[in-house]
């Protein structure tokens, strides 16, 4: 049996520990500015040397260039100077209640409307089935989200908290995203705060940090309209932050929106986290267009998901962690990222109904196992460290797991 109880974090801890909220000190070793081939990126070398904070025209420029080496290198530097060798992954299982949704986002397959063929939805039983199988197999987090539920009642979800909490206190309950608290707000009638209150008495932990999609309402009114806008979203993460609710931030990349949209929405997560800290990572989601709308376009490469992941652990200077989320990065790419600014992998998963990336639709089971994350970490050069949600250090043995209270550095 799993020893742990959920510790939420006390009131008025601080959620992240100053020392993750600035750039760190970088070792000069680190860096060889002399072997960098871009000009370009010399005086950005010399920046992140210097624990200065860049600027858009830097991101651009980091994006622009072909040396890609280089790039690995800076954020490989700020990696190394934040994590060490480690490399972190978590035992989870992802559960997403429902397809169907109110809203029509083009680079979304995962949408049904009622009635549709496809269309399904989890009654609280099953899930508390999943989540019975889930803690048996040693996972240490349910990560929950749906689409926008034309008549589900709030307190469907108040309730579904409550009775997972009581089944299973040791599991970690990250649910919801903004959208859907912005959804709950309006069924339920209560403010945005009044939501996050109530769902963090019935055994919210954290939330997710799906649906930023672009911050931009250019690539909003092109895709995914009809959504909260990026000032909703942050304000919910905002207020969420306030309420001393942990949460990650995402972006979805590599459909309509420009390179330049896709700094400026780092920029907007950025500024968030100095006004009020409480986002533990970024997770740059890599569009997977099979069967969207959007099936059309290409999806972006693997150059540019390299880019992306590296450029994201250099701009967003404030920020502790940067995972790769192989399901849409692959766990291949994933692995070499841990070269490239990446220190975290989201996870065990188990099974995903949103995207699939190889091997069609149909069978929406995704598993990675613990000893073959352990196996590709090790094998990257890096010490495989598992964490819970609140990226504390997890111990195992025959009777279960527990949180441990070093520092991760020690492993
Ligand atoms: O919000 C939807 C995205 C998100 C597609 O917080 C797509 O730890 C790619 O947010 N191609 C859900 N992406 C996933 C998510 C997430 C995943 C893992 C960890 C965490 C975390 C958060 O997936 C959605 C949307 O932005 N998405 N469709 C697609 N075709």
């Amino acid at each position: 049996m799993p020893t742990l109880i959920q510790t939420p974090t006390a009131p008025g801890t601080a959620l992240i520990p100053a020392g993750e909220l600035s750039a760190p000190d970088i070792d000069p070793a680190a860096v060889k500015v002399n072997a960098i081939r871009d000009p370009l990126l010399q005086p950005i070398a010399e920046k992140i040397m210097r624990r200065e904070r860049l600027f858009a025209e830097d991101g651009m420029a980091l994006f622009n260039t072909r040396d890609i080496h280089s790039l690995g290198m800076l954020a490989q530097a700020v990696r190394l100077a934040r994590h060490g060798r480690v490399a972190y992954y978590n035992v989870n299982r992802h559960i997403n209640y429902s397809n169907i949704c109110t809203l029509s986002c083009k680079f979304c397959e995962f949408q049904r409307k009622r009635g549709e063929a496809g269309a399904y939805e989890y009654s609280a039983e099953q899930i508390f089935e999943i989540a019975d199988h889930a803690a048996d197999a040693g996972a240490t987090e349910l990560h929950i989200v749906g689409g926008l539920h034309p008549w589900l009642p709030f307190n469907w979800y108040t309730s579904l908290l409550e009775h997972l909490r009581r089944r299973h206190p040791q599991l970690h309950l990250k649910c919801f995203t903004a959208i859907e608290i912005d959804h709950f707000a309006r069924i339920s009638r209560l403010s945005v705060r009044e939501v996050l209150v109530a769902l963090k008495e019935a055994g919210l932990g954290s939330m997710p940090g799906g649906g930023a999609e672009v911050f931009d309402d250019r690539v909003h009114d092109a895709v995914f309209k009809g959504k909260l806008r990026s000032d909703g979203w942050l304000q919910i993460h905002q207020t969420a932050h306030e309420l001393g609710i942990r949460t990650n931030a995402t972006i979805l990349y590599g459909h309509v929106e420009t390179r330049r949209e896709r700094i400026d929405h780092l920029i907007k997560l950025r500024e968030l986290q100095d006004r009020a800290p409480g986002f533990q990572c970024i997770i740059p989601l890599s569009f997977v267009p099979d069967g969207s709308d959007l099936a059309h376009l290409p999806g972006p490469t693997g150059l540019e998901d390299i880019k992306m992941l590296a450029i994201s652990r250099l701009m967003l200077d404030n920020f502790p962690h940067v995972k790769a989320f192989w399901i849409m990065q692959t766990m291949k790419l994933s692995q070499v990222s841990l070269n490239f600014g990446v220190d975290d992998l989201d996870g065990t998963v188990v099974w995903y109904d949103i995207t699939k990336r190889e091997g069609g639709l149909g069978n929406q089971r995704q598993e990675q196992t613990v000893d073959n994350i352990r196996r590709l970490i090790v094998e990257a050069g890096y010490i495989p460290v598992e964490r819970d949600t609140l990226y504390r250090r997890i111990e195992r043995d025959a009777s279960g797991w527990r949180v441990v209270n070093s520092t991760p550095h020690d492993a």
